[in-house]
């Protein structure tokens, strides 16, 4: 059996805290997952879906976009996936009554654990202009709604449709050709909170937005930098693919202010071997101060350049350009100024030096760690100079590998969910739906809560996704969002955007990934895309959580005969009832997707799947504005710390998936039963007069003088960098300046939070 959610709000931080461990996974990681799965979803339950998890026949992980191995163990996920199907699978349920007992005032004091922690939504539910409680609302209704308030606005601009990245191809698809048809580009997605900055880098340098290198390819490399990430916690299937390289003879470099556990050593569940004696991954460990990745690969690229010989002058000659102007910026690079902002030592970049030398085929990978800072683009774009300047893209063990987060989002992209759309993107789907779609850029994520604020945008839409706890400066987004005439979330689960409304509000509550999908065409599977751009079906099994719920295509092809009528020539019944229709008109738009249907089927008619093209990685052509990649040359930046103050990052614990809290533990971290913790330097510590176990508020100082507080977090005394201090996320979004984003992408600086700690008034 399952057991039943919490009744009172069991958030009691009172974190406890013990040495953080050196090593990943193993049998602690198989154990705590299946207490957390059984909780959720009973014993019998747990065994079924688990099972099916990244199976060929079974459904896409709803964990991370780490892709799939071609030879899948029977148990093909990890501690961390087998939560997130846990909490997706669970048999607890948010019903009419649920609401009815609690006005939405209650529910927006609780916790987002404990809201959470209350199970599947199974009612769509309206929030009326002016009352206390979501009442249950037909969906006919609930459509009914959504296009009163679309007929009400000055124009389609006033609307924005967000997306997180959980959303299937198919349902991707629809969502933004409805958003265009009814004449908006407002489509930002978690990815602008994510890894834009990676994309904005990568289009302008190797002319593709997407990592270059495939599972094999991390199995042939020399040498792996992994710069930024923490995959045990984040993409613990990584760990048996960096265990991989590491056998075949690859060493491996991790740059991190903190000493990730699953870096230092990982225990393989998968074989009994690992399990017990596990085995070191990382080779050196540069203890990195935030934000100082540009400096370190600037001063690297200048040691290759003085290097005779180290050079593919072939590949440079050939394939890029600009080499003479970066060079001349790298030749600059200063040593002193570097071991200022990276805080490392001579000798370590010496010997990182003479690793990368030593290494033929060198991948780079990297996740939020580069991508959320201001000068996260600039930095991105020095790597993409360091892998050319030895010829390390577009060929076998080499190349860049941005780490994606939710298991859609690539996808999701790649569909067309974008506020900056490509002009050929476009014009294919101008040819094939007979419309003109607008031109003019739409909001992202970060203009989006500006348009609301100002009153510019009035209907909020998301398609999945948490966008109050999740975006910055969460008392200015929460006041932005309380502007909106309608906010509607199209979601799984209950969390805190259901209760920050606008004057009306909707629920609408939909299929998950484990479960069955039936149209009138019969049983649908959907598709998606991997961090490596592999395709593949994904298909549910288990029962719907409700008999009331829809698929998100069948909500977006509803909506969109309701709200958009006799103006749209779209087949929006067809599409609703075969998913292959919809796949058929993905495979005309979108390059690469060619014989889709056929392509994702293997011979016997079940789920299959294939790699997309990706130019530089399978050819060695760089699609972008000089028809070769591009060296760029920007002047090295990093964060300067005022006296007394530290650099905070803000980041993930063990227990949580973005803003879905699974526990309040961080067991590699040492960290149990408590998140409102902030990890300093001993020595810092000493310096700001804190011991361990004192309490303090962050206080966020920015340029535009606001004071940003988030009260009682209790210190921990912990080994980063020295300057830097690290809290979670959602619980310091609070610090985060709206205007605080990287240059480019437009991404919420969330990892480089300048911060004074106070000691706590309750302390
Ligand atoms: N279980 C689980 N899995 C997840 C998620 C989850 O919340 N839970 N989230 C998913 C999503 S959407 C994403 S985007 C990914 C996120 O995956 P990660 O990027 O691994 O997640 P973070 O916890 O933000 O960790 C950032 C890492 O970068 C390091 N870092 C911070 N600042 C710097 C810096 O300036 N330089 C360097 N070199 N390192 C730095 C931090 O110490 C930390 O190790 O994970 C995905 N997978
Ligand atoms: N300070 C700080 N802020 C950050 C970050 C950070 O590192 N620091 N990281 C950023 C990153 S990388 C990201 S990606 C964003 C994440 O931003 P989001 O993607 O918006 O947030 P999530 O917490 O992943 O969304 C969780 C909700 O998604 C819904 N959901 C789950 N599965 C499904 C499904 O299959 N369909 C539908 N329709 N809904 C579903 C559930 O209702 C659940 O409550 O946060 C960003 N914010
Ligand atoms: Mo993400």
């Amino acid at each position: 059996m399952a057991s039943k959610p919490p009744t009172a709000d069991p958030i009691q931080d009172a974190p406890r805290v013990a040495q953080p461990q050196h090593a990943a996974a193993g049998l602690p990681a198989v154990g705590h997952s299946l207490r957390i799965a059984t909780q959720q979803m009973g014993v019998k339950r747990t065994a079924l879906t688990l099972l099916r998890v990244n199976q060929k026949d079974g459904f896409d992980c709803p964990g991370c976009a780490w892709p799939e191995p071609e030879h899948r163990h029977t148990a093909e996920f990890c501690e961390n996936g087998a939560k997130a199907v846990a909490e997706e699978a669970t048999l607890r349920r948010v019903t009419p009554e649920f609401f009815a007992a609690h006005t939405v005032a209650d529910l927006a004091g609780r916790s987002g654990y404990w809201l959470g922690q209350q199970g599947r939504l199974t009612h769509p539910m309206y929030l009326p202009e002016g009352a206390e409680r979501y009442e249950p609302v037909s969906w006919e209704r609930a459509f009914d709604i959504i296009a009163e308030e679309t007929a009400a606005l000055a124009s389609p601009d006033e609307a924005v449709f967000y997306t997180s990245g959980r959303t299937s191809n198919e349902a991707a698809f629809l969502y933004q050709l409805f958003a265009r048809e009814l004449g908006t580009n407002n489509l930002p997605d978690c990815s602008n909170m994510c890894h834009e900055s990676s994309g904005s880098a990568l289009s302008e340098t190797i002319g593709i937005g997407k990592g270059s290198v495939l599972l094999e390819d991390l199995y042939r490399a020399d040498l792996i930098i992994v710069a930024g990430q923490n995959p045990g916690t984040n993409h613990p299937r990584m760990l048996s693919a960096l265990e991989k390289a590491k056998a075949g003879g690859a060493k491996i470099i991790s740059v991190n202010p903190l000493p990730e556990a699953g870096l230092e050593r990982f225990k393989n569940p998968q074989t009994p071997q690992g399990m017990v004696k596990g085995a070191a991954l990382t080779d050196l460990f540069l203890q990195i101060r935030i934000g100082g990745d540009q400096a370190l690969f600037r001063l690297l690229n200048k040691l290759v350049l003085d290097t005779e010989g180290a050079l593919d002058e072939a590949f440079i000659a050939e394939h890029t350009h600009g080499f003479e102007e970066f060079a001349e910026a790298a030749r600059a690079a200063d040593w002193d100024e570097t071991l200022t902002a990276t805080g490392l030592t001579r000798a370590q970049i010496e010997e990182t030096l003479r690793m990368v030398l030593a290494s033929r085929r060198t991948i780079v990978c990297w996740a939020m760690g580069l991508t959320q800072h201001k000068h996260s683009v600039p930095t991105i774009r020095e790597v993409v100079n360091f892998l050319l300047l030895r010829g390390n893209i577009g060929r076998p063990g080499a190349g860049v590998c941005p780490v994606r987060g939710h298991s859609n989002v690539q996808g999701d992209r790649t569909m067309g969910i974008f506020e900056r759309p490509a002009p050929a993107f476009l014009d294919a789907l101008e040819k094939e739906f007979g419309f003109a779609p607008p031109r003019a850029h739409g909001y992202d994520v970060v203009r989006a809560i500006r348009a609301l604020r100002d009153g510019e945008a009035k209907l909020f839409f998301a398609m999945g996704g948490n966008f109050v706890s999740a975006s910055p400066d969460t008392d200015v987004t929460e006041a932005a969002m309380r502007r909106a005439r309608l906010t509607v979330h199209v979601s799984t689960k209950l969390n805190r955007s259901h209760v920050v409304t606008g004057a009306r509000a909707l629920i609408l509550p939909t299929l998950g990934r484990t479960e069955r999908d039936v149209q009138g065409g019969g049983e649908q599977f959907v598709t998606v895309e991997d961090s490596m751009g592999m395709v593949h079906a994904s298909r549910g099994r288990l029962a719907p959580a409700s008999t009331h719920l829809l698929s998100e295509p069948a909500i977006v092809c509803r909506l969109a005969r309701r709200v958009l009528g006799e103006n749209s020539a779209t087949p929006w019944e067809e599409f609703e009832k075969d998913y292959a229709t919809i796949r058929d008109r993905i495979a005309r738009v979108i390059p690469g997707f060619e014989d889709f249907n056929a392509r994702v089927t293997d011979s016997d008619g079940r789920p299959g799947g294939f790699t997309l093209p990706h130019a530089p990685r399978d050819e060695r052509r760089f699609p972008t504005a000089t028809g070769k990649a591009n060296f760029t040359a920007a002047p090295v930046e990093y964060p300067k710390l005022p006296e007394g103050r530290l650099l905070l990052q803000t980041l993930r614990s063990h227990d949580q998936y973005n803003t879905t809290i699974y526990g309040l533990d961080d067991r590699y971290r040492g960290i149990r039963n408590g998140r409102r913790v902030v990890l300093v330097n001993a020595e810092d510590a000493h310096a700001l007069g804190l011991a361990e176990g004192s309490y303090v508020d962050l206080v966020s100082e920015w340029e535009d003088g606001v004071e940003r507080r988030a009260p009682g977090f209790r210190v921990v005394l912990y080994p980063t960098t020295r300057g830097c201090a690290a809290a979670y996320y959602p619980e310091t979004n609070v610090l985060v300046p709206l205007d605080a984003t990287a240059d480019v992408s437009n991404t919420p600086a969330s990892k480089s939070v300048v911060v004074r700690l106070e000691q706590s008034a309750t302390d």
